[in-house]
């Protein structure tokens, strides 16, 4: 079994992690203060958002040099320490690169947007012209606004399938291909572990630039508040994109053993996503993002697993994901009940595939409101002329976030001013939510039945036990309808774990002896053959092999 197939994956949003010399900003090394921290929690490996030269209009995900890190955040010797420091202590370090795009601050663009003859003129997509209108039906993130911007100096629109800012790359020219590729071994030779690929199903556009189908069934797509005018069938999940995949993977070999992964943040049915592994030649890793917008019930989860089974069967692994730095925080998404968080957290870490956790997740941080008109997220900004009312009803509307600052507030360490995060007298880059107190790190630490111990206790029997780390999957099905029971076996080892999504005590025939040894509420127990599991609550019990029928 490879490393990154048994992994459990921590996600770093620099920013807001830890403030290491009082600017009120996140930096490398704050994180590597925080190591011992992630290392003791029991993950082990690291995925840390971008931190490379950016004139920070996206926060990092616009970028003017690869190669170089964002002053605010360190130096690229603080790089190197990241990576040297985590490898002192057992951990892979994932970086998270944009291939798709860069900042239109880069000097590629800059050239690039100079003329329609410079020797960087074809490095971006560029097409039409004054008074011919855009080139084609394509939209950018909103769904909403078109994907093509005018520009005056060249003349022509440039694609930028996120944001203006963010121009897309032209991978149709071997140049950039190249370069982006050497970019991929720089920081494979100073020994990163793998990296996240931002925005990867739309790396590989469709040469003629052909006009997307209308969407007669729209639907929402993750995290937007329009539906989806059109089918993307032209500038997402091409088979060019689940070509390039394989193209990236090679490069990745070129160093050998040990392997180093490819984890896509990528958009689609699940079946389609598979693409992206090939014939296990192609990325490792992708996200599948339809468990993140889950509903709190059961039968939804019974569904995606069923699905994932099916589209992800061993050795494939699906990746499981209840929030990250765009995304609604996993707590509130259930209304911040604490007794919910630690059965999506038992569910997340004890079913087959790679678990990854957005910082705070582990000690239940929800979102921090943060006024639209304060908002310094480039995405809440292009709703800022929605009354307030109107735009939290909106997020409202799609249980989910827009202003993206609300779920990238600074970690909370410990119940100061600051959550720990920076010095008292600092002001933070966002404000610090005023649960800090008890959904911090210090204060959970010191309560064996809080929900970082539960992570804690999940990740240790996650990587002790194969049944959990390597084993496989099956339902349980003849439990009652508010639960999730399910099966992990590996040799003679069998996790059996059931989870009560409703508000009353169930009572479950499990196999009598079989051991609690994890549940999320102390009143969970077993008498005789029958499970007493007490509303929104879980256990993990450990089945001896030849009890099973
Ligand atoms: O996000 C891409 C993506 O997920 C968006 O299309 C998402 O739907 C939007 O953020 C609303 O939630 C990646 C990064 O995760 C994000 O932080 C960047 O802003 C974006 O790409 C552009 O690089
Ligand atoms: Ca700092």
């Amino acid at each position: 079994m490879q490393w990154w197939q048994k992994t459990t994956i921590y996600q770093v949003y620099p920013r807001s992690f830890a403030d290491s010399n009082g600017d009120g900003i996140g930096d490398l090394a704050g994180i590597i203060g925080k190591l011992d921290y992630i290392r003791d929690l029991g993950f082990e490996t690291v995925w840390v958002s971008p931190f490379f030269a950016s004139p920070q209009v996206d926060f990092g995900y616009d970028i003017t040099d690869y190669l170089s890190v964002a002053p605010e955040y360190g130096t690229v010797e603080d790089v190197d320490r990241l990576i040297d420091e985590a490898h002192r202590r057992g951990l892979k370090v994932m970086f998270d690169l944009v291939l798709n795009h860069t900042s239109d601050q880069h000097p590629w663009f800059i050239e690039s947007r100079a003329s329609r003859d410079n020797p960087k003129s074809d490095w971006y997509i560029w097409a039409g012209g004054k008074g011919r209108g855009k080139p084609n039906n394509w939209r950018a993130a909103d769904l909403v606004s078109s994907a093509w911007t005018y520009s005056a100096e060249r003349g022509q629109y440039y694609l930028a399938s996120f944001l203006p800012c963010q121009p897309d790359l032209n991978y149709h020219n071997p140049e950039v291909k190249q370069a982006m590729f050497d970019v991929v071994r720089f920081w494979l030779g100073k020994g990163v572990d793998g990296f996240r690929l931002d925005m990867f199903g739309s790396i590989m556009k469709d040469r003629e630039l052909r006009s997307n189908p209308v969407n007669w069934r729209p639907r929402f797509f993750p995290g937007l508040p329009v539906p989806e005018l059109f089918v993307q069938k032209y500038n997402l999940n091409t088979e060019e994109s689940f070509a390039f995949a394989r193209e990236l993977r090679q490069v990745c070999h070129e160093l050998g053993e040990p392997e180093r992964i490819l984890l896509g943040e990528v958009f689609g049915q699940p079946s389609v996503l598979q693409r992206y592994l090939g014939e296990s030649d192609g990325l490792q890793l992708v996200f599948l993002f339809d468990f993140l917008r889950y509903r709190y019930d059961p039968a939804f989860f019974r569904d995606r697993l069923l699905a994932y089974e099916h589209d992800f069967p061993a050795p494939l692994q699906p990746t499981f994901v209840l929030s990250n730095h765009d995304r609604m925080r996993a707590a509130s998404r259930v209304g911040g009940d604490l007794r919910k968080a630690k059965v999506l957290a038992t569910l997340l870490l004890t079913v087959r595939g790679v678990p990854t956790v957005y910082m705070g997740d582990e000690v239940g941080m929800t979102n921090t409101p943060v006024p639209l008109a304060q908002a310094q997220d480039i995405m809440a900004k292009s709703f800022r002329r929605l009354p307030e009312p109107i735009f939290q009803g909106l997020q409202r509307a799609i249980h989910d976030t827009i202003n993206r600052d609300e779920v990238r507030t600074p970690m909370h360490w410990d119940a100061s001013a600051n959550a720990g995060f920076c010095p008292p007298e600092v002001t933070p880059w966002l404000p610090v939510n005023h649960n800090k107190d008890e959904r911090s790190v210090a204060v959970q630490q010191a309560d064996p039945h809080s929900l970082l111990q539960l992570y804690r206790r999940l990740l240790r029997l996650r990587r002790e036990w194969p049944a959990l780390h390597a084993g496989d999957f099956e339902l349980i099905l003849d439990v009652p309808r508010p639960v999730l029971a399910y099966r992990r076996r590996s040799g003679a080892e069998v996790a059996a774990i059931y989870l009560n999504f409703g508000e009353s005590l169930q009572h479950v025939r499990a196999t009598a002896d079989a051991p609690i040894v994890i549940a999320t509420d102390e009143r969970n127990h077993l008498h005789g053959d029958v499970l007493y599991l007490h509303p929104h609550s879980g256990v993990v019990l450990m089945q001896a092999q030849d009890a099973i029928a």
